[in-house]
């Protein structure tokens, strides 16, 4: 039997419209959570939702889904999405893809009449990418949102609250948004790869076994403005040497010391910021990875470890703030299983491999059993205006979540 498969032109049409939306060309896709590009976006779903005569639904988190009621009321739900928010200046594909395709596949499957036992929701998440917090919608929906994570969000308390307030949220009711648990069957998300692999191997679908862990920290030292013409080199407790000393030791141990690890800084501000004064205090957005919890420990302790020990060094003063912790995760097999079949059923390759990017199914596996689809990102670039995956590699990836949601809808 020939396996139900979306509507590829309005799939093509809906891509092309939603990649519009906040992209400024050369500076890439600028659609930050709770930006007004991010509710363009987001009113774009619910319009296509409602254009296909779907049910739809804003959570006190601003999670927005699209709804396939079960025949029977107390089914649980499996579901099915990413998030439409974008990083600064990056990609039209990520997370957004995710979102449109689990929209097509609700779509179909409510066109096609098809009766099973759970109720389906596309859902598109809240700041997934950490504009402010990371994860928040996903947090909020799975109950694991704490208030020390609302105390010290990454982007800043102050610019999440005053972003609340522009979205119409308010902190005191995220907790509104948490799901009884057992009212959710499981999550599938699919995916950009963000890295290089299928396409290095060409092989056209990735079953994710496990996404990586992040444990994300500002640095802030502080040393001596000073006079940057008068003040002997030596004579210095420069923020902006002990800045660059730490990202050069973290680079350094990674690579000596945690072959299958990453970290990064991705921001650096130097105070004052002028030519002419040594920079009295430097703030690091620092981030680490591993694909194993305990390992993410280790990792972390040795990298503030480093940073304590160059800050003693160029005689500066230092304070890390734990800013976000996300759990490695392993997938569920039989989610795995699902979309492997699927996959199979249209001929595509598939292959298994880990996440080295952040999901929210890494958040959603506290609750249920996840699972993701990869498609290949070209040159494995992400977070960049050139992220980009064919049309063709994407109507894969949505045909795949379909069969897998079908399945996985009659099966969980
Ligand atoms: O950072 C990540 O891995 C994801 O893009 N939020
Ligand atoms: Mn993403
Ligand atoms: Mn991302």
């Amino acid at each position: 039997m020939t396996p139900l498969t979306i509507d590829a032109e309005r799939f093509a049409a809906d891509l092309a419209a939603l990649n519009a939306i906040g992209w400024d060309g050369d500076g890439g896709l600028n659609r930050t959570a709770l930006s007004d590009a991010h509710a363009d976006a987001r009113r774009w779903f619910l319009a296509r939702a409602n254009a296909a005569g779907l049910p739809t639904r804003v959570d006190s988190a601003g999670n927005h889904s699209a709804l396939v009621p079960a025949a029977d009321p107390a089914a649980r739900t499996l579901l099915l999405g990413s998030h439409l928010d974008s990083v600064p200046h990056g990609g039209r594909f990520d997370g957004a893809l995710g979102v449109l395709c689990a929209l097509e596949v609700v779509r179909r499957v409510h066109e096609a009449g098809l009766e099973l036992a759970l109720a389906l929701e596309a859902i598109d998440f809240t700041d997934e990418e950490g504009e402010y917090l990371g994860t928040l919608g996903s947090e909020a929906l799975t109950g694991v949102l704490t208030s020390e994570r609302l105390a010290a969000p990454r982007g800043g308390r102050e610019a999440m609250l005053g972003a609340f307030q522009r979205a119409g949220l308010t902190e005191a009711e995220l907790v509104h948004a948490r799901r009884d648990p057992h009212t959710v069957a499981g999550f599938l998300e699919l995916h950009i790869e963000q890295g290089p692999a299928l396409e290095r191997s060409g092989t056209q679908i990735g079953v994710v076994t496990g996404i990586r862990g992040n444990a994300s920290f500002t640095v802030t030292l502080t040393g001596a403005a000073r006079h940057a013409g008068t003040t002997p080199m030596d004579a210095r407790r420069d923020a902006g040497v002990g800045a660059a000393a730490i990202i050069l030791g973290v680079r350094e141990l990674v690579m000596r010391d945690f072959p299958g690890c990453v970290a990064n800084v991705g921001d650096v501000t130097l105070q004052p910021g002028a030519f002419n004064v040594v920079p009295a205090r430097a703030r690091l957005a620092l981030e680490c990875r591993s694909l194993d919890d305990d390992e993410l420990t280790v990792l972390a302790d040795a990298i503030t470890t480093v940073a304590r020990d160059q800050a003693a060094r160029h005689d500066l003063e230092i304070a890390i703030e734990d800013v976000g912790r996300w759990t490695p995760v392993p997938t569920d097999a039989r989610v795995r299983a699902a979309i492997s079949a699927a996959a199979q059923e249209h001929g595509l390759s598939h292959v298994e491999m880990p996440s080295g990017a952040g999901h929210d199914a890494q958040v959603l596996a506290e609750i249920a059993p996840v699972g993701m689809v990869f498609v290949p990102s070209v040159g494995g670039i992400s977070h960049h205006r050139d992220e980009f995956t064919s049309l063709q590699d994407c109507v894969n990836g949505a045909n795949v979540l379909l069969g897998a949601a079908i399945a996985l809808a009659r099966t969980l």
